[in-house]
């Protein structure tokens, strides 16, 4: 059976987790920390989750997951059947990962984790993500779904990773980059779907875990 490795307070993590049960694919998950270990390098050489592992062997990189689960189960299609819609969906992901998500990580260490980064950083990534947020309007829909008036595999990377960007620029700039965008209503609008209630119950006891593990609780 197919295993899902990593922990559920990724976003990318959850955006295959979420991909896998909307397709009604079976699988297990398997709690793996990004530890540097030799097991998990073998699996994934950059030390990354997540990372799948499919009975030909393990594959890295969520997108290349959720292409590779996309063909190997056709079930319950996220990609449409048209090649060119299916590329504006593809676009959309590339896009929200590449010139937003990206971008915003490398201010989650001041953000979430106590940490802090450089004036220069922060300002260079503030300038980016205002032209980069900017940009996105251009593609986004929220009709409702991110690509239009179906959920597909884009609204699996949305969901993982808008409201998580516009939290980490809130608490660092004070401001969300993402503002001008429904993303609140569109989450709310999503989480009627049990396949999220699932993704955010479990996102959350993994937090609790972590925050125990932190505290030498656990
Ligand atoms: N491009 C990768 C990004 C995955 C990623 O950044 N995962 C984070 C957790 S959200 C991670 O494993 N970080 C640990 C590390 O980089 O050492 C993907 O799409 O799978």
């Amino acid at each position: 059976m197919l295993k899902l490795c990593g922990f559920a307070i990724s976003n990318y993590y959850n955006k295959v987790k979420l991909a896998l049960l909307e397709k009604g694919v079976t699988f297990e998950e398997e709690l793996v920390w990004p530890d540097r270990s030799e097991a998990l390098l073998q699996n994934s050489p950059l030390g990354k989750i997540p990372y799948i592992l499919t009975e030909r062997g393990p594959l890295f990189e969520s997108q290349v997951i959720m292409e590779y689960i996309e063909s190997a189960y056709p079930q319950q299609p996220l990609l449409p059947a048209d090649p060119y819609e299916a590329g504006r969906v593809r676009e959309l992901i590339i896009f929200m990962e590449l010139h937003l998500e990206l971008v915003a990580r490398e201010i989650y260490a001041q953000a979430f984790f106590g940490g802090s980064v450089s004036d220069e950083t922060r300002e260079r990534v503030q300038k980016l993500l205002k032209r980069n947020a900017k940009a996105f309007g251009k593609i986004a829909k929220f009709g409702p779904f991110i690509a239009g008036d179906s959920f597909t595999m884009a609204d699996c990377a949305a969901l993982a990773h808008l409201p998580l960007i516009g939290m980490a620029t809130k608490l660092v700039y004070g401001e969300d980059v993402l503002a001008d965008y429904p993303v609140r209503d569109y989450a709310k609008m999503l989480s009627e779907r049990a396949t999220v209630q699932k993704v955010n119950a479990d996102r959350k006891a993994n937090q609790a875990l972590r925050e125990a593990m932190n505290a030498g609780k656990a």
